[in-house]
């Protein structure tokens, strides 16, 4: 009976997050559209995208990424200047308030993947913890498209 009970929640949270299946972590979050580029090698570093919810009635904050495909992940904020020259910083704590939304999007807000451990290739996917001050991660599958994609369409 406890079992029964357990798969139809697991069914329910997969039918609830339907374009990116949380994999482990807080019920509270919903992340849709990730994205990942294919590398060439591994020389550089990679990036991800993704919007991350919170569907919870309490402000959350991502403070760190965790992944074994890279072993510096950081999440980045790029950023223009009056000359329309382009650079990107370390965004530290992303705070996402009760119902609210952050898009980690081109241009934008990104996870940066430095110090890649293997190149990333089209056609696989590779799984990213989203970890948040309360200690806990939410565990995603991000799948890698083609090296021009520019979005979760490809
Ligand atoms: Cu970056």
């Amino acid at each position: 009976m406890k079992n029964m009970i357990k798969n139809s929640l697991v069914t329910l949270v997969m039918a609830i997050s339907f374009a990116v299946p949380v994999l482990a972590g807080s019920e509270d979050v919903v992340v849709e559209d990730a994205w990942s580029r294919a590398s060439i090698g591994m020389s550089r570093p990679g990036a991800a995208y993704m919007t991350i919810r919170n569907t919870g009635d309490e402000a959350i904050i991502l403070t760190g990424l965790r992944t074994d495909l890279a072993m510096m992940p950081e999440i980045h904020q790029t950023s223009t200047n009056a000359e329309g020259v382009s650079s990107m910083a370390p965004a530290g704590e992303i705070k996402i308030a009760a119902g609210g939304e952050v898009a980690l999007e081109p241009g934008g807000l990104h996870a940066m993947l430095m110090r890649l451990q293997r190149p990333m290739t089209e056609g696989e996917s590779f799984l990213l913890n989203l970890v948040f001050s309360d200690g806990s991660e939410v565990m995603i599958e991000v799948p890698i498209l083609g090296i021009a994609a520019r979005g979760p369409e490809g």
